[in-house]
């Protein structure tokens, strides 16, 4: 579970508590809507539904408010973060800088941006190959960019600008053929009385009920949004804790809005459409879920006049492609500033991206996840039918060749050029590809023609021990068994989590070599947020299905970012062969077993 992940699973968990009765009578049919509006979904139905979201691949996210009036600064001071806002993001700066009510909102006069041109930011998506845009109609400074008529802290009653930013972009993106998503932050709001804080509120004018909040605010003013714009997407955010009452007024208009797709953080019991991971690309991608990886070029999503940290575009296409093999999609940010203007840094990548895209785009577009678990070089993989797409950031010294590929493949091309290229195939199957003429310094794409859908063989993982007899079991080699864990984090630093079900349980294989029976030490590397009073999960771990006598506590580490090492009470006997080592919780005092990295069995003398 990281950061993010964190705050949707807990009102997930408080709200399912709550619907339960204790005791079931007999009742009359109701009428009632399900809390989550997509309950009864069919499996075609969802599919299509999702299916241009899918196919697209690739989106813009636009990060715009008051926020950008002081960029960072606050009565001359750069803004740094605070509490859960370590990062010192943009939009964050009423929270960071603890800015009361009153004075925050002197910052709608000042903002007039004369120079937004919807049609401009709409064509830098297309520029992009981009091919929807979702941006924030109301964040958690609760200002909203367009004319609400539910609350007059919106840019038509507040500001000297007139126009509708929200209605300006949806017409353009129609123009242009994208897609038009909104973002809506519905928990927090920092100036509404009773809105949802982050922290400690600092301000007694931000006291007040949240229920009336999300009756009185919240929930029309996604009404609101949901009739009079029908974005596609509707982009929540933090989820909040609300009754099932709440989150079906939260969703009343959903069917207003046909085909309308949702993300994963309302809360109130709704799974929504799609994953969000923040700021990171996920090491295997989501198993059966759709997935967004929602990200910032610098660092901060609100325009910083400050930060200058960019991502190269290199790096940024490269994401995109990374995602794309995972099955992901990739809703990368601008922070357009206080004028209307987006910073030239971003606009330049955009572009370079669009140009990486517009040659190589369907190596990226309506395709699947890799099959390979590991290619053997600096690249990746993507599908679409019968087609093999490789992407290749650095071309081998020794040739690229790929192992592990079962169907026939008829012809190797690279798509930018359409260059053919020289197939050889080995006898133990792996296929040689020759180098192009030219090679892109960002990925250079080779489609593979393939005689039916790929088939991979996906070698299993089996540990061996290390020169010192070890054995180190890392989170992305384990077979996770259960529903909700996953891989999760980065590649370097990838953990086990979601683990929710106490029944879900990775595990491993190892092989003892002969002449090797020993004794081991089993130590985890976990982290672990379980409240200061619970106690942490019981863990036991298995050798081939049967109990091991080696059990441990997994206590909180404080957060489940802090990883820390527990040595298990017992020890592992093995004898030469494979074995399946498994971890398994005996008990799941909080709502999450642990965030795990790594196990290691540590040979005793
Ligand atoms: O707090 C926000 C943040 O400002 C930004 O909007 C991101 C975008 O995903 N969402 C929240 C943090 O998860």
């Amino acid at each position: 579970m990281k950061r993010t992940a964190r705050l949707l699973l807990l009102p997930f968990g408080l709200a399912a508590l709550s619907l339960k009765p204790a005791t079931v009578p007999a009742q009359p049919k109701t009428t009632i809507r399900p809390v989550d509006p997509h309950a009864d979904e069919t499996k075609a139905h969802r599919d299509a539904r999702m299916k241009w979201w899918r196919e697209a691949r690739f989106g813009m996210f636009i990060h715009w408010g008051l926020y950008s009036v002081p960029a960072g600064i606050w009565k001359g001071q750069e803004v740094p973060g605070r509490g859960i806002n370590t990062q010192g993001y943009g939009e964050w700066i009423m929270h960071n800088a603890q800015i009361p009510v009153a004075d925050y909102a002197t910052l709608a006069p000042q903002f007039n941006p004369t120079k937004f041109n919807a049609d401009e930011w709409v064509s830098y998506a297309k520029a992009a190959g981009m091919k929807y845009i979702v941006v924030t109609a109301k964040h958690h400074d609760g200002f909203a960019i367009y004319p609400s008529k539910v609350s007059k802290y919106n840019i038509k009653d507040a500001t000297p600008f007139t126009r509708d930013p929200l209605a300006e972009l949806a017409v353009a993106c129609k123009k242009q053929g994208i897609k038009f998503g909104i973002y809506y932050s519905q928990n927090l709001d920092w100036t509404y009385p009773g809105g949802g804080p982050s922290g400690r509120r600092w301000d007694p004018a931000q006291q007040g009920d949240f229920h009336a909040y999300v009756k009185n605010l919240s929930a029309p003013q996604v009404n609101e949004l949901l009739t009079n714009y029908k974005p596609a997407v509707l982009w929540w955010d933090i989820p909040g804790d609300f009754t099932p009452d709440e989150a079906r007024s939260l969703t009343a208009s959903f069917g207003k809005v046909p085909g309308l797709i949702a993300n994963d953080r309302m809360g109130g019991g709704v799974r929504g459409d799609t994953g969000t991971p923040e700021q990171y690309i996920p090491a295997t991608g989501f198993k059966d879920r759709d997935w967004e990886v929602c990200m910032t070029m610098n660092d901060t999503w609100g325009y910083k006049v400050n930060d200058h940290n960019f991502k190269s575009s290199e790096s940024l296409t490269r994401n995109l492609i990374d995602i794309a093999s995972k099955g992901g999609n990739y809703l990368l940010n601008i922070g357009p500033d206080a004028s209307g203007i987006v910073p030239s840094p971003e606009v330049e990548r955009l572009a370079a991206m669009g140009a990486w895209m517009k040659k190589n785009g369907a190596s990226i577009y309506g395709t699947t996840a890799s099959p390979f678990k590991k290619l053997g070089f600096d690249g990746r993989a993507t599908v679409k039918g019968k087609r093999l797409y490789l992407n290749v950031f650095n071309w081998p010294t020794a040739g690229l060749r790929l192992s592990n590929l079962q169907t026939p493949v008829k012809k190797a091309t690279v798509l930018a050029t359409g260059e053919k290229l020289q197939l050889l195939k080995a006898t133990d199957g792996t296929l040689s590809i020759s180098k192009p003429a030219q090679l892109d310094s960002v990925s250079t794409a080779i489609v593979l023609d393939l005689a039916a859908p790929p088939v991979v063989i996906v070698p299993e993982v089996v540990a061996k021990p290390q020169t010192n007899g070890s054995y180190l079991l890392p989170a992305i080699d384990a077979t996770l068994e259960g529903d909700t864990i996953q891989v999760e984090g980065s590649d370097d630093d990838a953990n086990i989590g979601y683990w929710t079900n106490a029944k879900d349980a990775p595990s491993w294989k190892i092989k003892v070599p002969e002449g090797s029976a020993k004794t081991y030490q089993v130590q985890l590397q976990y982290a672990s947020e379980s409240a200061a009073t619970a106690t942490g999960s019981r863990i036991a771990i298995q050798v081939d299905g049967v109990a091991s006598g080696v059990t441990g506590t997994v206590a909180s580490t404080g957060s489940w970012d802090n990883y820390r090492t527990l040595t298990l009470e017992g020890s592992l006997k093995l004898t030469p062969g494979r074995h399946v080592i498994r971890v398994v919780a005996l008990t799941k005092p909080n709502y999450g077993v642990m965030n795990l990295r790594r196990v290691s069995l540590i040979p005793t003398p």
